[in-house]
């Protein structure tokens, strides 16, 4: 089977996605989610300027040479731009591969190991009140497991906050032509977040998953003291509790505190992991099938975290497609070393071009059982719906210093 055509798509239904559909001679397609929240044009261009053109004629069968021939063969390594594309050619033909067999792509990965994958939801509130309320209305939505963020007294606008003053969710703003800029305290957040879990765990018990994410704003020592005052409330996870550059770091971070440790997102190599898997410094890999290259290097490096005792927990934001989702949906059910997946609400707008046959029932995503990732994709809605220039926040510190968003 050749492939015959490889087409990137850019669309904005809700916000900016960036789509690769491979066609093969025998009619045979496949779709791949490129998307980079913020840089979606320059994966685009990677696209169909430099990998377009060679995939022309080649096998479709061939992924892992197809990975390696565009991985190595590009000379130069890894990177977010690069990796994203590389993943969605790759995830395109583990589509295309599924179909041929007449398989969901589970399947293709060694079938089920569980009957369905724990999924985590989103609340958040400007205060404690509407914290509370916001996880209410998550585990109303059906969720088992929730992410609390909270916005910091003081403070105006915070990650993962909607802020309804300013018409809605600005954490991972799209349609915004320039950055909005944060301002951030950190002491105010150490001391105001363990309030927000206390009253938490008082309002639904200790059983309840929480999570938090720290969002890669902490020195390691507030990194190691926030997790210690979060022991009493018993989190599943402290996500990104400091930037992901510095895997070291988290060495100190983890001599403090017991609280379970998450880290990957912002990763687009297994390579980036080093010390965080083979000195066990993590419980759960965070990283994205879209951003990590794929669902053949996804499993590489979930595989390489069984070995280390280290546990999935697949990125799974609105900025990370249907596509993408539905593949790390796939992945979740086969691999043995599942731990949770995030899991947030695309808009009504990104459904019309998107349209996923994966399900989510009592808190438990399941994969689709159609052949492929199971993502029926409409190029013409995507038609409908530009590309509108869209970037993440920018945040400073009180005296006006960049600081991480
Ligand atoms: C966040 C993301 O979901 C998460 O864990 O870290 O929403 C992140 O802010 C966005 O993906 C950035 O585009
Ligand atoms: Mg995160």
């Amino acid at each position: 089977m050749k492939i015959i055509a490889a087409d990137t798509i850019v669309t904005g239904p809700g916000r900016n996605f960036v789509t690769l559909r491979i066609s093969t001679d025998e009619g045979l397609t496949g779709v791949g989610d490129a998307t980079l929240n913020g840089r979606e044009l320059a994966v685009a261009s990677y696209l169909r300027d430099h990998i377009a053109p060679l995939l022309a004629g080649r096998d479709a069968g061939r992924i892992e040479d197809t990975w390696q021939y565009l991985y190595r063969g590009a000379y130069w390594r890894r990177g977010p731009v690069t990796m994203a594309a590389v993943a969605a050619v790759d995830t395109a033909l583990w589509d295309i591969k599924a179909k041929a067999a007449g398989m969901p792509l589970y399947q293709l990965l060694g079938g089920a190991s569980r009957t369905g994958a724990l999924a985590y939801g989103h609340a958040s509130g400007r205060d404690i009140p509407e914290v509370l309320d916001s996880v209410r209305a998550v585990r109303e939505q059906g969720f088992r497991a929730v992410r609390v963020q909270a916005g910091v007294p003081g403070l105006d606008a915070v990650y993962g906050v909607a802020d309804s003053d300013r018409g809605g969710a600005r954490a991972g703003a799209s349609g915004h032509p320039r950055p909005f800029e944060e301002t951030w305290d950190t002491a105010a957040y150490l001391r105001h977040i363990p309030r927000v879990f206390e009253a938490v765990r008082a309002e639904f018990g200790p059983e309840l998953p929480l999570l938090h994410d720290g969002h890669h704003r902490m020195t390691p020592v507030q990194a190691a003291r926030l997790g210690k005052d979060l022991e009493p409330y018993d989190l599943f996870w402290l996500e990104d509790a400091t930037p992901a550059e510095d895997p070291s770091a988290l060495r100190l971070v983890r001599g403090h505190t017991t609280t379970p440790l998450a880290i990957g997102e912002v990763f687009n190599s297994l390579h980036d992991y080093g010390p965080l898997l083979s000195e066990r410094l993590i419980d759960y890999a965070r990283s994205a099938v879209t951003h990590i290259g794929g669902v053949t290097a996804m499993r590489k490096l979930l595989d390489l975290a069984a070995v280390h005792g280290v546990k999935s927990g697949i990125h799974g934001p609105a900025d990370i497609s249907p596509v993408g989702m539905a593949a790390a949906v796939h992945l979740d059910t086969a691999v043995h070393n599942f731990g949770i997946q995030e899991y947030t609400w695309h808009a009504e707008r990104t459904l019309e071009v998107f349209r996923p046959s994966h399900t989510f029932t009592d808190g438990m995503l399941r994969p689709s059982q159609l052949p492929g990732l199971g993502v029926d994709f409409d190029a013409e809605a995507a038609g409908r719906y530009p590309y509108e220039p869209a970037y993440l926040p920018v945040n400073r510190l009180l005296d006006g210093t960049v600081h991480d968003w």
